[in-house]
């Protein structure tokens, strides 16, 4: 094929025409290039992603003009050259306004836009004129050229599907470069600046309308029919939650703090003697501490702990719900709480966008949401992932002094994120001597954000704020991935199998606060379980049945917590890749003994997963309505 390309281009006609295909594509590569690189900022961080960046808009515009050459010919590839443009434009419009990529449930979302159109004249620019010039010259080139013995430049369409097919190989050679940075990019989805760093806007929008194709038909299809099966098995597996501590925080302010990746096994651990969270470990001693909690989450990390947090609905097996699903209909924590007085905020020195927590929280009901932007973000005061926790501590307690009461602020740290990275007087502690570099690091972020911690809650227990509220400190997830599992076994003394992997998954979790005894609790649970739990101090009748978590200080509760992929832990078990351990011995037993537990946590996760993809809180009215009537009618009869 090569050799016959060869041959046609010396043929001149041949080659002009090549040329001309080559500076269309050339000119709008060049503004797609300036667009994405000069007025985005995607935080390059090196060369390979510089180069990805550069690479990136060649299959969308191979496929961009080969359909447009198959629709129309000539006409058919200007066409899409000017839509191609406008597209990006209206990228270039929203970015200036939002910092952030247009979706298509965002297009749903008229407030967003109506906010846009009030600012439009702000956000034009004499200068983006300039953006336009470059489809003259490609009408002209199309059009008006008359090179010598070459009349008009006709595309054929087998030339333009040759160019769509093109495409393919390219966003194929573009997926697997972009992967050299981030794995699964598109499994776990997690930041549109990220995805258009990678593949480039115009796929972004491709990716997002498949996104979105999968989503509609999982919830078109769904009828209200298929909430009932959930509806029974909650009912059956209902516990009461502990009326010893109904209401003990009735009317307080509830303050949640998500701790970046930290797990059960720093608390009361050491590292060349020192201890990792000295501040933790006595603060345990005030509340409520739960040393068999564990993260549920999945790919979707942070913000699936979020999602159980507010939802006690489990998050995804792939991708974030965040992302895939925040146009559903949810009854949220924030929005119940907000139902009985409460205002609510969520807090967290990130981009806005990240994980989609713009739009999510809109649809969890969160009435404020304070990111980055709102913070005193400086480079001094930041390092790694951004601004520094203490510093976020600090800006957030001034911000909840200032907040309506009762309030249900959620505030989430960054410090502690992968790579485990401080500026050198932030380390209080040497590195660790272990295999690997990553835990040696962690060792030193975890022991930070102790002393971040430490400088808030003393803070806080000054401030007014702390008679009236409640404190919920809980690991989001792991930090520690199982590639290390051999220096953890360094550190640990241990050999890390199965069992012990799945052990680390704990995270702690420590309620303190009026009425909240002081007291360790070796209940099996997990993040399922908080909005229950919280809903119960605070004495809210919680009206939304479907919710698989259960108050974690319950008596007679089930002792069971389900992983996202299917392992379960409960009183006497630990089941996970189809093997069988004493949970607390460690000892394998007979995989036959953990066959309920997978049975139990296979049916739930489908349960939950069927609320998420069919979109089917949105019948929980009329679902609500009928039970109601039967009831009625059968009282009737009676
Ligand atoms: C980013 C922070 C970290 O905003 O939540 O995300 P993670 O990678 O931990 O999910
Ligand atoms: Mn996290």
């Amino acid at each position: 094929m090569f050799s016959k390309f060869k041959t046609k281009m010396k043929e001149p006609a041949f080659k002009k025409k090549f040329m001309i295909y080559a500076a269309v594509m050339a000119i709008f590569w060049l503004k797609m290039s300036f667009i994405q690189g000069g007025i985005f900022t995607l935080n390059i961080e090196n060369a390979n992603e510089a180069a990805i960046l550069a690479f990136n808009p060649l299959s969308s515009i191979f496929l961009l003009f080969g359909v447009g050459i198959l629709l129309g010919g000539r006409r058919g590839l200007l066409g899409m050259y000017i839509i191609g443009s406008l597209l990006l434009y209206v990228n270039v419009l929203f970015y200036r306004e939002y910092h952030d990529f247009l979706t298509i449930p965002m297009l749903g979302q008229a407030a967003n836009l109506a906010g846009m159109g009030s600012s439009i004249t702000d956000i034009l620019s004499g200068t983006d004129i300039f953006l336009f010039i470059d489809v003259f010259i490609a009408a002209f080139l199309l059009f008006y050229l008359k090179p010598m013995r070459f009349k008009s430049f006709i595309p054929k369409r087998k030339e333009g599907l040759i160019l769509a097919v093109i495409a393919v190989p390219l966003f194929l050679v573009n997926l697997g470069w972009a992967q050299t940075e981030r794995t699964e990019l598109l499994e776990r989805a997690f930041d549109r600046n990220l995805l258009v760093k990678y593949i480039g806007v115009l796929n972004f929008h491709a990716y997002d309308i498949v996104l979105q194709g999968q989503t509609e038909a999982k919830k078109t299809f769904a009828d209200s029919n298929e909430l009932v099966p959930a509806l029974n098995y909650l009912n059956e597996k209902k516990t009461e939650p502990n009326s010893d501590m109904t209401g003990v925080a009735e009317g307080k302010n509830v303050i949640v703090l998500s701790l970046e990746s930290t797990q059960t096994f720093v608390v009361d651990n050491k590292v060349n003697g020192k201890e990792l969270t000295p501040y933790f470990n006595d603060l345990k001693e005030e509340g409520a501490y739960f040393s068999n909690f564990y993260h549920q989450v999945k790919q979707g990390r942070t913000s699936d702990s979020e999602f159980m947090l507010d939802n006690s609905l489990y998050g995804l097996n792939r991708g974030a719900a965040f992302f895939t699903h925040s146009g559903n209909e949810y009854e949220a924590t924030p929005e119940v709480l907000g139902e009985k007085g409460y205002t609510s905020s969520t807090m967290h020195a990130n981009d806005e966008t990240f994980w989609n927590r713009n739009v999510m929280y809109e649809s969890l009901g969160y009435d404020e949401y304070y990111s980055k932007k709102d913070y005193d973000v400086t480079e001094e005061k930041s390092f790694g992932w951004g601004y520094l926790d203490e510093y976020f501590f600090s800006d957030s307690l001034d911000k909840m002094k200032e907040m309506d009461q009762p309030f249900y602020n959620k505030m989430i740290t960054l410090t502690n994120h992968h790579p485990f990275t401080l500026p050198e007087d932030k380390k209080f502690i040497e590195e660790g001597n272990t295999s690997s570099e990553t835990l040696n690091r962690y060792f030193q972020t975890i022991r930070y954000q102790d002393e971040a911690l430490k400088q808030f809650v003393e803070d806080f227990k000054k401030s007014d704020l702390y008679d009236d509220t409640i404190l919920v400190i809980y690991g989001d997830h792991f930090g520690i991935s199982e590639n290390h599992q051999q220096a953890m076994g360094e550190y640990l003394d241990k050999d890390i199998n199965a069992y012990e992997q799945f052990q680390l998954q704990r995270v702690p979790l420590l309620m303190i606060g009026e009425g909240i005894e002081p007291q360790e609790h070796d209940t099996v649970g997990g993040q399922i379980d908080l909005r229950p739990t919280i809903m119960n101090l605070l004495g809210v009748k919680d009206e939304n049945p479907v919710q698989f978590g259960q108050d974690l200080f319950s008596k007679d509760r089930r002792e069971m917590m389900i992983t996202r992929d299917g392992g379960f832990a409960n009183e006497e078990y630990v089941g996970v890749n189809e093997s069988c351990f004493d949970r607390e011995s460690g000892e394998e037993v007979e995989a036959d003994a953990c066959a309920p537990g997978f049975k139990q946590a296979e049916e739930e996760l489908a349960l939950s997963d069927s609320i998420v993809y069919g979109d089917l809180l949105r019948y929980l009215d009329e679902t609500e309505m009928i039970e109601e009537k039967e009831k009625e009618s059968s009282q009737q009869n009676e």
